[in-house]
């Protein structure tokens, strides 16, 4: 490590402890009256202001579960839009209580820049998108393109990797934001967009002639995407882990927003009557309401409701369940027992 990486780690753990003031968030959240949720600056049906102003988005979703959780009210939160470079600071120095936009889980950001991981709310890949008039077929065919890449994410080092590995090479064309790089990539100021795939099909749906692009076949990583904290605070890792787990655990069990009241008097399912409250102290346990679970259900919806509100197959972004179907179902979304 060189003496000035010894200095910035040093500095970020200053940042961290004294920002974080450790393992207070969910006091300090109780006691300011809101969630303080950072999110992207906007990507189709993932993160984006409705016509009021207001943050929606399969990704403030997971902001809406947490405020229902600690508040009974999914609309105690405030927004920080940030990008790939400024999400990690605004996190560290404690601007935010939590991230909760499609950012990956790696082994670094893990462990070297101190966050913590809660969960995945989206199985994602890297992939890339090309005008037809292109007339490219597959990644292997991109020798010599020049490629629109979003700075501080892993996009940025797969694409190093995967040229790397297949011997070719390109032109970067770095920007900051979705928004920069669709205006680029549409300009033809790069041939090709490359980010996580459910980036490129929210891209593609904000186009005027989608069907003029194609996704090419190859996924060249894989892109966990879930929700973050501070290292160090398990006790508000827990809120946000258990309500993200909370809307998984809903579909898996059939409790959706319309018949949450029904389920919570009525069930037969003990674990269903755990989740929203009516039997147990679940939400005691969490420093909650026993009614969390209810109140997320009731008021965001379950993991499947949101998905189909917002990036399902029936909206433009268009995306199938996939891996992000439950495990039953066959795909890999599963979320630990409430027990
Ligand atoms: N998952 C990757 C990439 C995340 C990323 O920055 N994605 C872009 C494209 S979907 C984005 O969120 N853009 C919106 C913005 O910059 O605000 C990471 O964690 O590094």
């Amino acid at each position: 490590m060189s003496t000035m990486k010894v200095l910035l780690a040093a500095g970020a753990v200053t940042l961290v402890g004294a920002a974080g003031a450790s393992a207070a968030t969910l006091d300090d959240v109780k006691a300011k009256g809101f969630v303080q949720c950072g999110v992207s600056t906007g990507v189709p049906g993932f993160s984006f202001t409705d016509d009021a102003g207001n943050w929606q988005g399969f990704d403030p979703a997971v902001c809406q579960a947490v405020a229902a959780a600690v508040f009974g009210d999914s609309s105690k939160v405030k927004y920080t839009p940030t990008t790939g470079k400024t999400r990690f600071t605004a996190l560290a120095s404690g601007e935010i209580d939590m991230l909760a936009r499609n950012t990956t889980w790696t082994l670094s950001r893990d462990a070297d820049l101190g966050f913590t991981f809660l969960g995945v709310n989206y199985y994602d890949g890297q992939g890339f998108m090309a005008p037809n008039a292109l007339g490219v077929g597959s990644a292997k065919d991109l020798d010599g393109a020049s490629v629109c890449i979003q700075t501080g994410t892993t996009t940025e080092l797969n694409l190093a990797d995967f040229f790397r590995l297949n011997n070719m090479s390109y032109e970067p064309v770095p920007i900051e934001t979705q928004e920069e790089a669709i205006t680029n990539y549409q300009a033809g100021r790069c041939d090709v967009y490359t980010t996580d795939a459910s980036g490129l099909a929210a891209a593609r749906s904000s186009f005027d002639n989608p069907k003029d692009h194609v996704i090419l076949p190859e996924i060249i990583s894989k892109e966990p995407l879930g929700p973050l904290v501070r290292e160090g605070d398990e006790v508000w890792g827990d809120v946000v882990r258990w309500s993200l787990n909370a809307l998984i655990l809903a579909e898996e069990y059939g409790v959706t927003s319309e018949n949450v009241d029904d389920m919570a008097a009525n069930s037969a399912n003990p674990e269903v009557l755990r989740l929203l409250g009516t039997e147990g102290s679940m939400g005691e346990m969490l420093g909650l309401d026993n009614k969390w679970g209810y109140n997320i259900v009731k008021q965001v919806g379950n993991y499947g409701e949101v998905f189909e509100k917002y990036i399902g197959a029936n909206t433009p972004v268009g995306l199938e369940r996939g891996l992000n179907a439950q495990y039953k179902d066959g795909g890999i979304i599963y979320a630990p027992p409430a027990r």
